[in-house]
């Protein structure tokens, strides 16, 4: 066996000894900071801080280590002991800096002062917040409003989020895309025209009540290790659940739990996969289609014999629309055209299919496998469809939950982060701040990055984020990036998008969520959302990294301030001194959902927000949860033939994002390097390369643009015909811009058209 060969194999089950070891080598390569671990044990606690990592659910009855590896990692990430200061910085120019990379910036630890650019030396230097904010304040003035880019990731809190929103809309525009562009917009988009909601309908108490889950490309050993436990739980009371991936992830197969003595030394993992289908990427939409068309046949037969229904025909009358045409279109899709979009053989899925009719309770579960793809919002219809046939939304132990990235992601946009008008609360903007809010939808990912590529956004303003590295068709964005007037980056350390300044640049370091954040009115707490819309509140104790810090909420508001007129509704100093009486705007806001939020946030397990899909209430079109009928049986945007390959870009289990943790992905066994691209052996042979072979990967999306990424390593894989996989965001520069779901426009960076090239 080649070295390569034996690389792609962890023996290991998710969870176990390897998370642990996993945190206990973060906490001495991050060099955090004595008593970081001790932190760790208020992590998800009430009265305790929140994970600044994925977005999964805290338990109202918490753990005692409420934490798992990828969590850790985050928080011991940010508690480094290495300091970023003006002195280092400005010892190199920006191209230098630039040509360290992202893992070298990360490594510079946290950035402790405010930072201005100085283009005669292509330095960043020291500069003082009054500086900062006057003169940020004044290129915003001289700038026509539509031409500013206001970006989030998803981390801020939604105190600093809804001033943000709120900061944009009355210097005039609504250009407040999120890295929800890039993420589960197909969810907010998609779900919300099915079923009426943008969000999951479950929640985590679902969990514990389900027969079966069927669940759809996210790997939860990686990206959500957290919901690990509640699946172990599953699985033991017999719920079955039910995998589509083109990988077999390890965190599906099987789970160790970390917190779990007995389990940790002499006990077995718990096997969590009862069937594992190997769908190609895309495939899913004939998968669904192909257990839709099982249903049906079952239902055909309970039908002619008098028993019991398998579809649910009650709940299909009253409360869905389009179900008839939507059986015709199942019947007239043959297994044919079934097995040949989804990869799988019709056994397989008629197999899948025989324990969602068995199980009276299902949730369908997904991640970017399903909403990185140009018919990607297709693909959620589906999942709602085959739901919807036996009444699985809507009741206990039954629903569709998307998992959710960034830690509040959900949240920001609850709160009024979006470029839709339709979705932003403009009456009541009216009503509490007395201003009229523009009318215009603003920019959405896609829609920035085509501004800035035709030259017309001319300034950028990012509240976290690395969003030069995170986007799609990297030459062409980086050669625009720097010419725009104004970049200001509200950051914790330094990245890659930082060092491609515009004429003026700014970065501005703010706290993390672990650490002391003091205003005038004393310790403030902050609160987040999770995918199952619980808020929480969350408060720091830590001493910050530097006492120059500011938080997110003091530097919004602060510029904001500086930005605008005065206006005696609008109290920058009183919100940023006392950060409850922004939940009291977000509760006057949306009084439905944020009704007491200061005193419920603080509730063991928060407080769920409500969701009217939940409660069988569709706020759609038609009144009712709307059946798709699908224009495509495969959601990527081109198909491919011989030779040519469909790429998925994906996290490895070193990484948060753009940020490198390391270079190995435990989970997969693959060791050592980051520039690799795995493909089945049968494919290696076929395209007459061996492991190891280093080769490029050339875009084949079909138009005229070259993009390409060299110094690939062949790596053999366990994967379906036509499939090749990869790291985001190396492999970024080869996802072209126009290439997104067509409802959400969000990029389709999980069936990326490419060939390969040799040397
Ligand atoms: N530790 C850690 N945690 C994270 C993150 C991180 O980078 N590191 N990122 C956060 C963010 S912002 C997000 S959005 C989430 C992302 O979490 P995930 O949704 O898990 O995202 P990916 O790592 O991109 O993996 C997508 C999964 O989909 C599968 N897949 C790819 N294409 C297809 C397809 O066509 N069909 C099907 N059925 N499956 C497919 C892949 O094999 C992979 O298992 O995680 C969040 N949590
Ligand atoms: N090819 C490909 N591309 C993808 C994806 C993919 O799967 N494949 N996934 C997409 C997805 S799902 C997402 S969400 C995006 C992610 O896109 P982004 O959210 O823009 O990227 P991140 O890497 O999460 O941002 C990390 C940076 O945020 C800053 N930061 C960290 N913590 C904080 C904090 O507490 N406050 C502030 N203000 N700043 C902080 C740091 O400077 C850090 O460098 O990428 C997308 N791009
Ligand atoms: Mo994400």
């Amino acid at each position: 066996m080649s070295d390569t060969n034996m690389r792609a194999g962890y023996r290991g089950p998710a969870g176990g000894w390897g998370s642990l070891k996993g945190i206990a080598k973060t906490e001495m390569n991050g060099r955090s900071r004595p008593s970081a671990l001790a932190t760790l044990a208020v992590q998800n606690k009430p009265g305790g801080y929140m994970c600044s990592s994925c977005a999964w659910a805290k338990p109202p009855v918490a753990h005692v280590a409420e934490f798992c590896e990828n969590g850790a990692k985050a928080t011991l990430w940010d508690l480094t002991s290495e300091r970023c200061t003006p002195e280092f910085i400005s010892r190199r120019t920006v191209t230098e800096l630039r040509a360290l990379g992202d893992y070298q910036l990360e490594m510079a630890g946290r950035i402790t002062e405010p930072m201005r650019y100085d283009a005669a030396s292509d330095r960043y230097v020291r500069t003082s917040w009054e500086e900062a904010f006057s003169a940020i304040a004044a290129k915003l003035q001289q700038l026509e409003p539509k031409s500013v880019t206001f970006y989030t990731s998803g981390k801020a809190a939604l105190e600093a989020s809804y001033l943000y929103a709120l900061f944009a809309r009355m210097y005039g525009n609504n250009n407040l895309p999120d890295s929800s562009n890039m993420c589960h917009e197909t969810t907010s988009v998609g779900l919300k025209k099915v079923i009426g909601s943008p969000v999951g309908t479950c929640t985590l108490e679902d969990l514990e009540h389900c027969d079966a889950i069927f669940y759809f490309g996210q790997n939860p050993g990686t990206n959500s290790p957290r919901i690990l436990h509640p699946l172990k739980r599953a699985v033991e009371r017999g719920c079955k659940i039910i995998v589509f991936n083109p990988l077999r992830e390890k965190g599906l197969l099987e789970f160790a739990d970390p917190q779990n003595p007995v389990q940790m030394t002499v006990g077995k993992p718990t096997p969590l996969a009862a069937q594992y289908h190997q769908v190609r990427p895309g495939g899913d939409i004939a998968a669904i289609m192909g257990l839709c068309k099982r249903v049906l046949e079952r239902d055909a037969r309970t039908r002619a014999a008098g028993t019991k229904r398998i579809l649910d025909t009650a709940f299909i009358e009253q409360h869905t629309h389009d179900f008839d045409a939507f059986m015709s279109k199942v019947e007239a899709t043959s297994w044919d055209e079934i097995e040949a979009a989804s990869g799988l053989s019709r056994d397989a899925v008629e197999s899948a299919a025989d324990v969602y009719c068995e199980s009276q309770k299902v949730i369908g579960i997904y991640g970017m496998g399903l909403t990185q793809h140009v018919h990607g919002s297709q693909s959620i219809g589906l999942l709602v469809n085959l739901l919807l046939m036996r009444g699985n939304i809507g009741k206990q132990g039954a629903g569709c939950t998307p998992i959710r990235g960034h830690s509040n992601v959900q949240g920001q946009r609850t709160v009024g982060i979006t470029e839709k008008t339709s979705l932003a609360p403009m009456d009541k903007y009216r009503e509490l701040f007395g201003f009229e809010p523009p009318q215009e939808d603003g920019h959405t990912t896609v829609e920035f990055l085509e501004a800035l590529l035709d030259g017309s956004n001319k300034a950028f303003v990012g509240l976290g984020g690395n969003l030069a590295k995170a986007v799609p068709d990297h030459e062409r964005v980086h050669d625009a990036w720097s010419k725009m007037e104004l970049t200001v980056h509200i950051a914790t350390k330094l990245n890659s998008t930082h060092m491609m300044p515009g004429k003026k640049s700014w970065i501005l370091p703010c706290l993390v969520r672990s650490e002391d954040d003091t205003q005038a009115g004393g310790p403030q707490q902050v609160s987040i959302e999770d995918s199952f819309s619980c808020i929480y509140g969350s408060i720091g104790r830590r001493t910050p990294a530097s006492p120059h810090l500011l938080s997110e909420t003091a530097i919004v508001a602060r510029m904001a301030k500086a930005t605008l007129p005065t206006n005696p509704l609008w109290k920058w100093d009183d919100w940023a001194g006392d950060y409850s009486l922004i939940r009291d705007l977000i509760a006057r806001t949306f009084p439905e959902q944020f009704y007491d939020m200061n005193v419920r946030m603080n509730l063991p397990g928060g407080f769920y927000r409500g969701n009217a899909a939940h409660e069988r209430i569709w706020k759609t079109e038609s009144g009712k949860a709307e059946f798709t009928i699908p224009t495509v049986l495969n959601a990527c945007g081109v198909g491919n033939a011989e030779g040519h390959y469909h790429l998925v870009t994906l996290r490895s289990n070193d990484q948060f994002n753009t940020t490198i943790y390391g270079h190995d992905d435990r989970l997969r066994g693959l060791k050592g390097s980051r520039m690799i691209v795995l493909m089945s052996p049968a494919e290696i042979a076929r395209a007459g390369l061996k492991a190891g072979d280093k080769v490029t990967l050339v875009g084949d999306a079909g138009d005229d643009v070259r993009r390409e990424v060299s110094g690939l390593e062949v790596t053999p894989y366990d994967l379906p015909d036509g499939t090749l996989v990869g790291y985001f965001p190396e492999l970024n520069p080869l996802v072209p811009l126009w290439y997104h779901d067509k409802a959400s426009k969000t990029p389709a960076a999980k069936g990326v058209p490419v060939r390969i090239e040799t040397a």
